[in-house]
This record gives C-alpha cells, structure tokens and sequence, in this order.
C-alpha cells in the first residue's frame, strides 16, 4: 500500500472531527473517522474550552484510525481564531482558555482603545477590531489578574496549544496569529508597536513558522499510549478559514469570490496584498494569512450561528428539528417575513434566538416572524442578503468585477441558502466540497511532506470532488 494517510483533526463550534484524507497520488479520499461535541464550558459567568476532553477526543480518533487504516504519518489541528492558552515557565498549561464568545472584554475595551485606537489597530495589523480578536482578549486577561504576566512562559493559539500537547513543541503558526490583531500587516510577524503599546513583553510568543510547517513528531510517550508508530505533527494553515479556502478548486480565481459557510460565513477573495484602506475599514472587512503568503481580505458574518442556536432552543425546549428538516421548512415559504442584520450584536452571544429575533423584529419595525418555517427563511434570507452586500464591497474595494462565487463549508448542504444566495447576489454559486477546511487541512500537509507542488494543491482538490453549480432564478415579473 503505497498511499499517504494523514489526519485532519478540525475543530469547529458545530462539532470536533478527526478525518482520514487518503491520497493515492491522483485523487484524495476523506473518511470520517470521529466526530464530537465541541461543548464550552461555563463557570460562574465565565465561558471555558474544554480542553482535555478534546485532547481525549483527538486521541481516540487518532488510535480508531490506526486500527482501521494502519500506520498513518502525520496529523494536523485546525481550529477557529482567535484564542489561546497560556503555558507555565515549566511548560505547563496555566488554565483551560477561555472561548471568544465569554464576555470579559467588554469592561476592558475603552482602557484598550485609549492605548490601540481602532482605525490604528487596523492601521497597524490589517486586522479589523472586534472584541473577539485576541489583542482584546489578551489585555483584559492581563488586566483582570496583575499577577498573570509574571506566570505566563509561552501564549499558544489553540492549534499551536494542540500541537504542543502532542508534541512538547511550542511555535506559532501564521495563518492562526494573522487573526490575532497582533500581527504587522505588511509583515506578519509580531507587530513590536502593539506589543510596546500594550505593554506586553514579546518574548511570550514562541518562534514564527509559516504554514505548512513540519514541527517534529508525537511524543514517544503518547505513540506508546497509543500503540501507534511514530507520526509527523505539521503546522497546517490551522485557522479553520485558512484550510477552508485552501481547499476551494477555483475555476476562474481572478474573478472569483469565496463564502465559507460553517457557524460563521466568512466572505472574501484572496488578494496579494493585504488591503488596509479607509474604505476596506470602514466597510468592516479583515485581513488574514492564507496557505501560500497571500492575503485573505474578508468579512466576519456571524452565520450558521443563529441556526444552531435556534436548534438549541429547540431542542431544549423538546422539539428539536434536524438541520435538513429546517430546508425543508424554509422551503414552503415563499419569502421571509422580516430580515435582520445578522452582524448585530445581539446575536453573537449565546442566549435565546428565536426571541431575539422576535425583538429585533418589534424593534425595527418590520412582521415578527411566529413559526420555526419564519424564523429560518428570515435567518437564510438575511445571510444572502448580507452575503449579496459584502460581494459589491468587495467589488469595490479590489476593482474587480465577480462572477464566480464559491461557497464551501456544512452550510452548502443547506441548498436552500445556496439558491437564496445565488439569487441575492445574481452570480453563479459553486458549492463544495463542504468539509472545506479538513480537506484544506489535509492538502497543505501533502506540500508541507513535499507530496505535492505547493503550487498545485488545489488540483487535487478539482480532481476529487466535483462542486455543484447554482444559479440565480430568474424572477417572473406579473
Ligand atoms: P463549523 O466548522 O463551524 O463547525 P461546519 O462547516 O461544519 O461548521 O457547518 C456547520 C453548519 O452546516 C451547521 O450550522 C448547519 O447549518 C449546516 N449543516 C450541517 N449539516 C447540514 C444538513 N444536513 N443540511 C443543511 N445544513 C447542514
Ligand atoms: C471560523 C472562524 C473565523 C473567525 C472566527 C472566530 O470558524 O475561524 O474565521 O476567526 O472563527
């Protein structure tokens, strides 16, 4: 068996997996080895990873696929952005980190902002404020204990954090830090301004590596643990939305935007240069690393979110409803009662959404949607919506007219929000594959290992899946 057989371990809100990608040096193959929870933990007020229970996880998919696939030679964790863990002077993981969506910023930002105004966090790093970004998070964890900084040895983004655990070795991979808001734009390497700005010694950054990165092997212990033989720990592009448009099989990539779809809709294109204007900032987009050193200039929508939160309500409540049932239910509407702006605020947090939206409903003045049919058609209705406008301001900002729009992500099993989209915005849709960033994932280690051009990724990607093209309906006028 001459085949290369590496684990992708993809950490999303939605669940946790570990993916086989088999490559027989035409085509790859994905198996769905393990697939868990990916529950946050609150305590007091405070919301928490649940680290060692997914380190667990990792480690029961890793020994499930040795048994069924044999030896396998390496692995890779991608996550979500923006947070991190603190190691110990001894190596030793401080706390378990905190999630993006605890609250303990708000009460810091004003203080932060005095020393790192917005438009200069922009300015300096390319990266567009939010709360959620980690130079937030980070100054409010230092803020709320003095004590912290004389602790900390290392601060480790959570792939990395992953990687360490397996390994013993401490590094931090570009595509994750370029979420950060701690990054030089022009650079992506740390931005001493920041740091000096803050206050924050640099030196608790471990050494940069690029993505697609060998960094050594799973520690002889936990290979003993395991009964498995040795296997390669790469850095990957491990943020999730670096693997995710790492795996996109472009068709016409000068022309082409991106929608990756999963709990967030990440909407962008891939660009040179980062674009770090007046404009691009005032339109709310980002710029991230992506696999290969170009930039990923896009726009954080809060997406699939407010769908999973509304399952949850659901289901709490005794009537849960599977995701294909919502298509479903959607579908028998012919429009939405109500559209909401799914980036405000209100609906970021966990909480009860269905009400929400209700409230935002009233407050706006619009028909409140009553039946779980309504409030999904407004949810989808609403993305495409937003979704049709950050493609014009995309436009915009790059001078370039696109035609092709490729969404990737769970979401394009919903097909309903693919046809939505394609209408809103009166572009083709080229949905797939939908486990866009284990795929991703899997492709940067086979040009980390040499297996392939790291040019030529993508076409192994074309070769093994084939995307399904929507396209907009045509609106019958009376
Ligand atoms: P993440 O990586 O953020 O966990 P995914 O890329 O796995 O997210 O996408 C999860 C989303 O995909 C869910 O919120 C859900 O809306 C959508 N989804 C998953 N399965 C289906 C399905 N069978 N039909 C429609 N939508 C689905
Ligand atoms: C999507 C994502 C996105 C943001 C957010 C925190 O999963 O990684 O790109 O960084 O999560």
């Amino acid at each position: 068996d001459d085949t290369i057989k590496l684990l992708a371990i993809d950490l999303g809100a939605s669940s946790g997996r570990v993916m086989l990608g088999i490559y027989d040096g035409d085509t790859l193959r994905m198996e769905e080895i393990h697939r868990f929870a990916n529950i946050p933990v609150q305590i007091r007020g405070q919301l928490y990873w649940d680290v060692l229970k997914l380190f667990h996880e990792m480690k029961q998919g890793i020994q499930k696929a040795h048994r069924m696939f044999g030896q396998l030679q390496a692995l890779s964790v991608d996550t979500w952005g923006v947070d991190y863990g603190f190691l110990d002077k001894q190596g030793q993981l401080l706390y378990s980190p905190h999630h993006y969506r605890d609250q303990r910023m708000a009460a810091n930002s004003t203080s932060m902002e005095a020393l790192l105004p917005p438009r200069e966090q922009f300015a300096l790093t390319g990266n567009q404020p939010s709360l959620i970004n980690t130079v937030y998070q980070l100054y409010s964890d230092l803020q709320g204990n003095v004590d912290l900084i004389q602790t900390v040895g290392k601060i480790l983004m959570m792939p990395d954090l992953f990687h360490y655990l397996f390994s013993g070795i401490a590094v931090a991979e570009q595509t994750i830090w370029s979420t950060s808001g701690l990054l030089d734009a022009a650079s992506s390497e740390i931005s001493e301004e920041v740091f000096n700005r803050l206050g924050i010694p640099t030196a608790i950054i471990p050494e940069g590596v690029s993505a697609g990165t060998v960094i050594g092997l799973v520690d002889p212990e936990i290979q003993a643990e395991l009964g498995i033989g040795p296997m390669t720990i790469i850095a990957g592009a491990s943020h999730d939305t670096a693997s995710a448009v790492a795996s996109i099989p472009y068709i016409r990539k000068g022309e082409a935007a991106f929608i990756s779809c999963g709990t967030w809709s990440l909407v962008g294109m891939e660009t040179l240069e980062p674009v770090v204007t007046d404009q691009s900032y005032e339109y709310g987009f980002t710029n991230e690393r992506c696999f290969g050193s170009t930039n990923r200039l896009l726009k954080n929508i809060t997406g699939l979110w407010i769908l999973q939160e509304c399952d949850r309500n659901w289901a709490e409540a005794g009537e849960p409803v599977s995701y294909s049932e919502m298509v479903q239910l959607a579908g028998t509407l012919a429009q939405a009662p109500a559209i909401i702006d799914p980036n405000d605020p209100i609906f970021s947090t966990p909480g009860n959404m269905p009400q929400r939206i209700r409230e935002y409903c009233v407050k706006t003045v619009q028909p409140v949607p009553h039946t779980k049919a309504e409030i999904i058609r407004v949810i989808l209705e609403s993305l495409a919506l937003s979704y049709s406008q950050t493609i014009d301001e995309l436009e915009a900002l790059t001078e370039t007219t696109i035609r092709t729009i490729h969404m990737v992500g769970g979401g394009i099993q919903n097909e309903l929000l693919c046809q939505l989209t394609a209408n809103a915005t009166g572009r083709e849709i080229v949905a797939g594959p939908a486990e866009a960033s284990a795929i991703g994932n899997i492709v940067v280690q086979l040009a980390a290992i040499g297996i392939v051009e790291a040019s030529a990724f993508r076409d192994i990607v074309a070769r093994s899946y084939t995307p399904v093209s929507y396209h907009p309906a045509i609106v019958k006028h009376s």
